[in-house]
């Protein structure tokens, strides 16, 4: 059998939290055959609603289950973990100044971060879901020198999931026959969702959406605000921010990167920029991705026309100029 894994869940007593530890626990996000041992942190006033969780975990006897630790110490939590899936953090209240939500979230990844680079098994791969996503994966990269960078993600697969849904919808077909869209940059309003390479595959071979779709104005503009703009219909709705879909969306990050994409396929990841299509290094910013052996890698030589690469600037200028206010709270 093999050895289990163990998977560090943060703000594991929040609403995703809730969704994504029973999805972990099932095999739904390393496999199967994949025995996991679950590490849950949450702070103090959760604290009994984190022992809740892991006493249904325990109710639930999955079989791939091996131990559930839930705790509000940060080094108990992170010790030897193969995965860290980061999903605590300091929500945007109402009349808070984006400074100050800044300021509380910079100093929750920056002693995180300490916490993983001492604590975590050596090659973890980390997740940064919580909001600012980008901008806390990139503290959290700046602050744990010795993890390699690579292994420093954000979570942008979810808005890359709600892109494919929008197609399948509009073309009214499968969703698992769409595929290759992009979403750029930072996962915010300002996010580019680009179906400039994204197929359809049919009984009759690979068709480019574009060319299915027809209507370039949708394309160009019903279309990519409805997906920046979802999380908001979400939560107009359910009064409550995207929960299943995050866990899950989650869940398919984590997998593909140790699993491998399916061949001809990219998906979308925040990574740490390597200069690719001209975007600055020093940001994570979502690229499309291919993954294998446990490694992604940009998708190169895509052609970007004027369009895009408008978009794909606008959204790298909200990156770079969060990371200044990043570093500002710094000081
Ligand atoms: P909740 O408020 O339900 O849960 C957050 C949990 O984090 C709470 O239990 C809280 O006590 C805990 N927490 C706070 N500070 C912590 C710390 N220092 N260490 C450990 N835990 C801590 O929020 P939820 O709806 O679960 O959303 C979690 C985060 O995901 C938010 O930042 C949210 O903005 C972000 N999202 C990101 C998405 C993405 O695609 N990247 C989509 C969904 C979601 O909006």
């Amino acid at each position: 059998a093999k050895d289990a894994v163990r998977v560090l869940v943060t703000g594991a007593a929040g609403q995703i939290g809730y969704a994504l530890v029973p999805m972990v626990a099932r095999g739904v996000m390393l496999g199967p055959d994949q025995p996991v041992i679950l590490h849950m942190l949450d702070i103090e006033p959760a604290a009994e609603a984190l022992n809740g969780v892991k006493m249904e975990l325990i109710d639930a006897a999955f079989p791939l289950l091996k131990d559930v630790i839930a705790t509000t110490d940060v080094v108990e939590a992170c010790a030897g973990v193969n995965i860290a899936v980061m999903v605590g953090g300091f929500p945007r209240k109402e009349g808070m100044e984006r400074k100050d939500v800044m300021s509380k979230n910079v100093s929750i990844y920056k002693a995180q971060a300490s916490a993983l680079e001492k604590h975590a098994a050596e090659n973890c791969k980390v997740l940064v879901v919580a909001n600012p996503a980008n901008t806390n994966a990139l503290i959290l990269k700046e602050f744990a020198p010795s993890i390699p960078e690579k292994n420093i993600t954000c979570l942008t697969r979810l808005d890359h999931n709600r892109a494919l849904g929008q197609i399948s919808e509009r073309l009214d077909i499968q969703v698992s026959d769409v595929k290759n869209v992009i979403i750029w940059g930072n996962h915010s309003s300002t996010q580019y969702p680009d179906v400039s390479h994204a197929t359809v595959t049919s009984s009759s071979g690979e068709k480019s959406v574009r060319e299915l779709v027809a209507d370039d104005k949708w394309l160009k503009t019903e279309f990519i605000t409805t997906v920046q703009q979802r999380g908001a219909a979400i939560i107009k709705a359910r009064k409550l921010s995207s929960a299943l879909s995050a866990a899950s969306a989650a869940c398919d990050h984590i997998r593909d990167w140790v699993l491998g994409t399916p061949k001809g396929t990219w998906v979308s990841m925040g990574v740490y920029s390597d200069g690719s299509y001209g975007i600055p290094p020093g940001l994570i910013y979502s690229f499309p991705v291919t993954c294998e052996k446990g490694e992604w890698s940009i998708v190169k030589g895509l052609k970007i026309d004027e369009f895009s690469r408008a978009k794909m600037d606008a959204t790298a200028n909200e990156l770079m100029e969060e990371k200044s206010l990043a570093y500002s709270c710094l000081n």
